[in-house]
């Protein structure tokens, strides 16, 4: 079933966290709404893998705390690539906590290299607004703007949805600072806020370990979200460019059949 949304443009004009007007924007000039998640350990592969999917995604998503020797050579390389790409560097890391400490490890980890970075809803919306909205409006650092965490793709996770619609609450009334959500289906009428989904393969349903996957068409088409975040299902391909090409245009079409043309 086909459900006629607004179209990025217009999207565009109705958000207002800065780094989600970049986003409807250059996902509408490249034509892509696929985030690739570059789980990789060795620092040097990812960059290698970043530069030939820049032309294909909107984001790379890392976990920095799982990558040998990262540190700020490394960060300024990947940033050079998103320059370069016009892609947004997504730091995943699922910051939980009080507002000052909040503010301390976005300042440490993720404010001078990423464009993006997760948070869960959990700590209140006093936390989250007194660390990020600081940050996010200081024009010295990169970071301008946070996903959070609605909805968990792994089996018998405890998200529930009092979790869920608290979250949604916070990213509704915080739209200058929150960018979307990362869920498993669309929770929220707010046309500038963004959907961000992970659990996505085309090829297999889980890896064994509680994580379960679906595919492109389901999570945009029936599930309604706007970017698809795929990791293995390219980055342990022999082939991640062919793969690459394969996402990009899957998620592309299962988003413009919903687009006003
Ligand atoms: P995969 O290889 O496509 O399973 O990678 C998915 C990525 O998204 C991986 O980096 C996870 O840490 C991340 N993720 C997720 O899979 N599910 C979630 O609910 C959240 C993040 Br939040």
């Amino acid at each position: 079933k086909i459900r006629v949304r607004l179209s990025l443009q217009q999207r565009e004009k109705l958000a207002t966290c800065p780094v989600s007007k970049r986003l409807f924007s250059l996902m509408h000039t490249k034509a892509t709404n696929l985030c690739l998640a570059i789980d990789y350990e060795e620092g040097e592969r990812i960059l290698e893998l970043a530069d030939k999917a820049g032309p294909f995604v909107c984001a790379v998503k890392v976990h920095a705390d799982t990558i040998d020797e990262f540190n700020e050579s490394w960060t300024s390389k990947l940033v050079a690539l998103a320059n370069k790409h016009d892609f947004l560097i997504f730091e995943d890391r699922k910051f939980a906590d009080t507002g000052n400490t909040l503010s301390m490890q976005v300042k440490r980890n993720a404010a001078s290299w990423a464009d993006i970075v997760t948070v869960y809803g959990i700590a209140g919306e006093k936390s989250i607004r007194s660390a990020f909205q600081p940050i996010i409006a200081d024009p010295s650092t990169r970071l301008k703007g946070i996903l959070l965490i609605a909805q968990l793709s792994c089996e018998g996770n405890l998200c529930d949805t009092e979790y869920t619609n608290g979250t949604r609450r916070i990213a509704e009334a915080n739209q200058d600072i929150v960018c979307g959500f990362i869920t498993q289906e669309k929770i929220s009428d707010k046309l500038g806020l963004i959907h961000w989904t992970p659990g996505v393969s085309l090829d297999e349903t889980t890896d064994g370990k509680g994580q379960q996957w679906r595919s492109v068409e389901k999570a945009i088409m029936e599930q309604q979200n706007d970017i698809v975040i795929v990791g293995r299902a390219i980055c342990n391909k022999t082939t991640p460019a062919s793969e690459l090409r394969r996402y990009r245009d899957a998620a592309w079409e299962a988003l413009s059949a919903a687009m006003p043309k």
